[in-house]
């Protein structure tokens, strides 16, 4: 792993990385909404009593002191905006959400949930968030792992579907993965421990030491490396793989990073809201580099889509994603005037 930009505002909260800090070791023990999936369920309280379900709305999921609770089951109420938490909760054993877009992914979620289940330490929660799949994609979301929270995004784009799943979160950490088979889940832990150990953003990298990639084409990989030079030169950074779908960070951050409002609308003439399209990854990097939080990149392999099709077009999407950096060149400059 390497510090990639060491700048921290001072208004940000004390990272539990602090020096003598333990390291992390999963979920705070009977935290709130420990996953009934496969396992042991951490500390020292035992499962929910059998049809237990917390009374709904009753305490805002971030305020849950530590107890037998259930996490959210089914679909949610509503999307909900994304709010500063209750208090800062960045510690050492961070509840952890893995947010999955999907868009016709059935055949790899078979494979893909039971794998991130068996993460350990466990995840808090697991939520895929649907872009009108015509597979069944949640139906056989929810017979794989019953756990599992499923939500429909509510325009269109990868973006929309990742701000849809931030902002129904209740972890501490988010977790980006996608549901292609081509991210694995044993590398959660050295995304949660980068952000342990005091980084605000943990970003996935290829093209460091120990990384790799057995998906990306010559054409793509060439397009990556030009536009993460043009982020570097703009914003300052040290970045190796600017367009990476699998990064973490900690959830307090969602407010700070202003993403389109899941409420909004899908534009009538069927167009993409700036943000909702592949470019959100390349706007998380901005905006946090423009933040001057700290980010740390944590080297990861990208494996091969197992089944279906790629939602990418290269030259369109590479293009969003150079107007993206200007754009978002242009917002920070304004924000510092
Ligand atoms: N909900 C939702 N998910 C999407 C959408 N577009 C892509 N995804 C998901 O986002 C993840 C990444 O998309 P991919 O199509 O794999 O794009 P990629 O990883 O850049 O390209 P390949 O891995 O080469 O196929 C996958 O889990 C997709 O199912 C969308 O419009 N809505
Ligand atoms: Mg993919």
């Amino acid at each position: 792993m390497s510090a990639v930009t060491p700048a921290r505002p001072a208004s940000s909260p004390v990272p539990p990385g602090a020096p003598g800090a333990p390291p992390y070791r999963g979920p705070r023990p009977g935290g709130p909404g420990q996953h009934p999936g496969p396992g042991p369920r951490p500390g020292p309280y035992g499962p929910p009593p059998v049809g237990y379900r917390p009374p709904p709305g009753a305490v805002p999921p971030g305020a849950m002191p530590p107890g037998p609770f259930a996490p959210p089951a089914g679909p949610p109420a509503g999307i909900r905006r994304p709010r500063p938490r209750p208090s800062p909760r960045r510690s050492a054993n961070p509840a952890v959400t893995v947010v999955v877009p999907t868009r016709n992914e059935a055949r790899n979620l078979e494979v893909v949930l039971p794998q991130i289940a068996a993460v350990r330490p466990a995840v808090h929660e697991i939520i895929v968030v649907d872009g009108n799949s015509t597979d069944d994609t949640i139906g056989t979301a929810r017979r794989t792992l019953p756990w599992v929270r499923c939500i429909t995004q509510t325009r269109k784009g990868k973006g929309n579907a990742m701000a849809c799943g931030f902002a129904a979160a209740t972890g501490d950490v988010v977790v980006m993965f996608d549901a292609d088979g081509s991210a694995d889940p044993a590398e959660i832990p050295a995304f949660v421990s980068a952000l342990v150990a005091g980084a605000d953003f943990a970003k996935g990298t290829r093209f460091a030491a120990g990384g790799g990639s057995d998906d990306i084409t010559l054409l793509r990989r060439t397009g990556n490396a030009g536009l993460n030079s043009v982020a570097n030169a703009l914003f300052g950074t040290s970045y190796t793989d600017l367009c990476y779908g699998y990064n973490a960070f900690w959830a307090d951050l969602l407010p700070l990073l202003e993403l389109p409002d899941p409420g909004e609308p899908q534009p009538e003439d069927g167009t993409m809201l700036w943000g909702d399209g592949f470019e959100i990854e390349t706007v998380l990097n901005c905006r946090i580099a423009a933040a001057g939080l700290k980010i740390t990149e944590v080297p990861s392999v990208e494996k091969q889509r197992m089944f279906g099709e790629t939602n990418l077009r290269t030259f369109a999407d590479g293009t969003r994603v150079l107007r993206t950096l200007l754009s978002e060149h242009r917002r920070a400059d304004k924000r510092k005037s």
